[in-house]
């Protein structure tokens, strides 16, 4: 009876997500949060596809790009209409997503396809401090980080995976992470900051005139 009674109260103590398949949770350390744009911890590779694209616009307006960054799916669909009564031309050289949307006037928009997971740099070619930065994700596995720093994804399949934290401000940080068949993996990263307009040239690979 008292052995049964244990089996019991041992069956009730089991952790009630013991069962939950994988997840990667944890803190990220950064110092000045980004004030213009969210910061994410994604799995790279292959992944579950978005159930719905995570589509985005970026407008040119004042002669800047609102928002300064982006975070989308594979495949999505990135608008970038014009606001401003000048002509913009954006394009991007980043290998695998170069692109080149030439010039387009006031009222206008134009868009493009992100393809290829991974940071893009975006740029106008007509004027030389325009720029921002669209992160593209691979798969489904994500999680923007809240303000204070925590972040959660779940139902990861078990094995190893590579765990990337971004952020538009910070160098980005990549550990290995093995999920087991269930419960949490912890994750702990500190981003340091990455330097801000770092000089680039126009879209045919050249200094801007001045
Ligand atoms: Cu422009």
């Amino acid at each position: 009876m008292r052995s049964l009674l244990t089996l019991l109260l041992a069956a009730f103590l089991v952790p009630a997500d013991a069962s939950e398949p994988g997840v990667i949770e944890g803190v990220i350390q950064l110092k000045r949060r980004p004030s213009d744009g969210p910061v994410v911890v994604y799995i790279d590779g292959e992944g579950p596809s978005f159930s719905h694209a995570r589509s985005g616009s970026v407008v040119q307006r004042n002669r800047a790009f609102e928002p300064g960054s982006l975070i989308v799916s594979r495949d999505a669909v990135i608008d970038f209409p014009n606001q401003d009564n000048v002509l913009h031309n954006v394009f991007s050289l980043t290998p695998g997503s170069e692109f080149d949307l030439a010039e387009y006037g006031a009222g206008q928009t134009r868009s493009w396809v992100a393809r290829e997971a991974g940071e893009v740099e975006v740029y106008c070619n007509r004027h030389e401090d325009m720029a921002m930065k669209v992160l593209v994700l691979p798969n489904a596995w994500h999680s923007e980080v809240d303000e204070q720093g925590h972040f959660r994804i779940q139902g990861v399949s078990p094995g190893e995976h590579t765990l990337v934290a971004w952020s538009p401000d910070h160098w980005e940080q990549r550990i290995e992470v093995v999920v087991p068949d269930s419960g949490a993996v912890d994750a702990q990263f500190t981003l340091k900051r990455r330097p801000a307009d770092v000089p680039h040239t126009n879209k045919f690979g050249m200094p801007y005139y001045r």
